[in-house]
């Protein structure tokens, strides 16, 4: 058994409740040690975990780790969040009862880490003096120590940071056991995983992963879903999958922030880390705050204010490329610390690859090893899997992001001048529609979502919703989620503008885009800054205000005027199919604010009076 008191001293780790919370789990767990992380531990841990093989050096300061082939992704099914009031349950926060809960989860953990290292990990998700800091606090257990080497990069991780705290007992309580991967049934009916946040007492469990959100536990389990149940019980703010970018005018010398929700595949990473294109670069720089939380509150001045809690980027590998993604890049080349996991690494040269990374794979197979570590040249023949996982990732901190901006620590966080949604719509959503309304914003969130791929099934041009881009990470009920977001925004004095964007609308008979997308998705930012600040009017539709061709800053692009055309109209017939598609979406929200509710009829008549 571990001599916890003795880790706790070493480390000088004071607070009395951090060092019951430690004792106990240890007791549960089984642990054979306690070790306390700082983030100037790093060095050594990288080093102890290349010499016990769990990492493999890809490159100077660059590593590489495999998980377990059951345990790439995060399993929704799995995820559940648990209070001790029934009417925290919502439609998709696949809520428990809280002792339920801990019972079992308590019972999964113990004796699972016998034998292992319980690291404490003490973590902030905020950048230090954020007003927003006393949510921000948390300690991660885990057995594993690649989970800690990513915690270090995607949280500021130190004792100081939990001992010094206003309230020395409020800090998210957050254990995490890998257990026995091979035998817990990854997906089978006798599936052993459970993913708990346990949301009013502040506890996350989970049980049975060492990947990414299952094990990354500062992210998306307080980032988001403990943090958005925080947000409302306080009702002081708000918690979403957002990513948060800054546009400078060189010019004017203006600044403006953006943040918005984009359900998985909808490019949020890429747009989030996006520059100018290059003929809009002498006069506009992009800055990079964050690709996948932000934190929302209205300041004292009376402004929307939002920061990343985030210290890193954990970002899909495929497809990231020059073209689609050259800041990203950057940012985990050689001597940035950068990790990857599941992608495609040659044994020989320790180079790595995923799909998209190139056009073509390396053409010299020697040494290559699939994201399984199997060998690529001695590949049956007609086997032709991807060599790197689907999700496969890489770990970075933000400041590796070439474009960050200079006042991303900048704990009063940045002023929100817009919040925008965007899925990936093949027919039917224009390259960009505004709204200035908020319910109708709030209601245009909730009804966000992603194509169905799965056309066999008759659910063709039919999204999948994903209100917010929250829908696996909602931690109570949508109705009363919708109020909130009503409430805190409505608060603010000067209102965020709200939009819709897309960029993925094709054309019907030959399947090409009509926008080329990624640099040149800052145009229609820039037009929504300019409506803004009323420097274009638009032209309104039953869904939004539109930009007109001689409106949207197309220097330097050749777009066919037919195309153009297009993505700057609405499908009326479409749209009004939508309109009963998203009545029964939010039919399943019971009690949804009736603004919402006549947000949706006023876009419904108004749909029907030029049908
Ligand atoms: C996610 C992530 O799973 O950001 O959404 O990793
Ligand atoms: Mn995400």
């Amino acid at each position: 058994m571990a001599n916890v008191e003795a880790a706790l001293d070493a480390a000088g780790l004071k607070n009395p409740h951090v060092r019951e919370y430690v004792a106990y789990w240890a007791e549960v767990t089984g642990a054979e040690r306690v070790e306390v992380v700082n983030a100037s531990d790093d060095a050594r841990l990288l080093a102890e975990a290349v010499e016990a093989g769990e990492l493999e050096p890809a490159g100077d300061g660059l590593y590489y780790s495999r998980s377990y082939q059951k345990d790439t992704a995060r399993s929704e099914e799995r995820t559940i969040v648990a209070t001790s009031n029934p009417a925290d349950k919502g439609v998709y926060n696949n809520w428990r009862p809280a002792d339920e809960m801990k019972e079992l989860l308590t019972s999964k953990m113990r004796g699972a880490s016998a034998g292992k290292t319980m690291y404490v990990i003490p973590y902030l998700m905020a950048p230090p003096g954020s007003p927003l800091e006393a949510y921000a606090a948390g300690v991660e257990l885990t057995d594993t120590r690649t989970v800690v080497l990513h915690m270090i990069r995607m949280a500021r991780v130190g004792a100081h940071h939990i001992d010094a705290l206003e309230d020395p007992n409020s800090f998210v309580r957050a254990v995490h056991v890998t257990g026995d991967l091979p035998n817990l049934g990854q997906g089978t009916p006798d599936d052993q995983r459970y993913f708990v946040t346990v949301a009013d007492e502040r506890t996350i469990l989970h049980f049975g992963s060492s990947y990414g959100g299952n094990a990354l536990l500062g992210k998306i389990a307080h980032g988001l879903r403990q943090a958005a149940y925080d947000g409302w019980a306080s009702k002081k703010f708000l918690a979403e999958q957002f990513m948060l970018l800054g546009i400078v005018d060189k010019e004017t010398g203006r600044k403006y922030h953006i943040c918005g929700g984009f359900p998985s595949a909808s490019g949020k990473t890429n747009l989030a880390m996006t520059l100018a294109p290059d003929a809009l670069g002498d006069r506009y720089h992009v800055e990079f705050y964050g690709d996948d939380i932000a934190w929302l509150w209205v300041g004292e001045d009376g402004r929307l204010y939002g920061m990343n809690p985030e210290f890193g980027v954990f970002g899909v590998a495929k497809d990231t490329n020059e073209l689609t993604n050259p800041t990203a890049l950057h940012s985990i080349a050689e001597g940035t610390g950068a990790l990857f996991t599941n992608i495609a690494y040659n044994t020989a040269t320790q180079e790595v690859w995923w799909e998209g990374k190139t056009p073509e794979h390396p053409t010299d197979l020697d040494g290559w090893t699939d994201w399984k570590g199997e060998s690529i040249a001695e590949r049956a023949e007609g086997v032709d899997a991807p060599w790197a996982h689907p999700n496969s990732r890489f770990t970075t901190t933000l400041a590796n992001v070439p474009n960050v901006a200079a006042d991303f620590e900048e704990p009063a966080g940045v002023p929100i001048d817009a919040i925008i949604f965007g899925g990936r719509t093949r027919d039917r959503e224009p390259l960009v529609r505004a709204i200035h309304d908020l319910a109708e914003g709030v209601y245009d969130g909730l009804t966000l979502g992603a194509e169905a791929t799965f056309a066999a099934d008759g659910l063709d041009g039919q999204l999948r919703y994903d209100p917010m881009s929250m829908r696996p990470f909602m931690s109570y009920d949508e109705a009363k989620y919708a109020e909130h977001w009503l409430n805190i925004v409505g608060a603010a004095s000067e209102q965020p503008i709200f939009a819709h964007v897309n960029w993925f609308q094709r054309d019907a008979e030959d399947g090409h885009f009509l926008w080329p997308g990624y640099r040149e998705n800052l145009r229609p930012l820039l037009w929504l800054m300019q409506l803004k600040n009323g420097e274009v009017t638009g032209r309104q539709t039953p869904v939004g205000i539109i930009p007109t061709a001689e409106e949207l800053n197309l220097d330097g692009l050749d777009l066919p005027a037919e195309d153009l055309e297009r993505i700057l109209n609405i499908d009326n017939e479409r749209w009004r199919q939508e309109i009963g598609f998203r009545e029964e979406h939010l039919q399943q929200f019971d009690g949804l604010p009736e603004a919402i509710w006549e947000a949706h009829r006023r876009v419904a008549a108004a749909l029907d009076a030029e049908a």
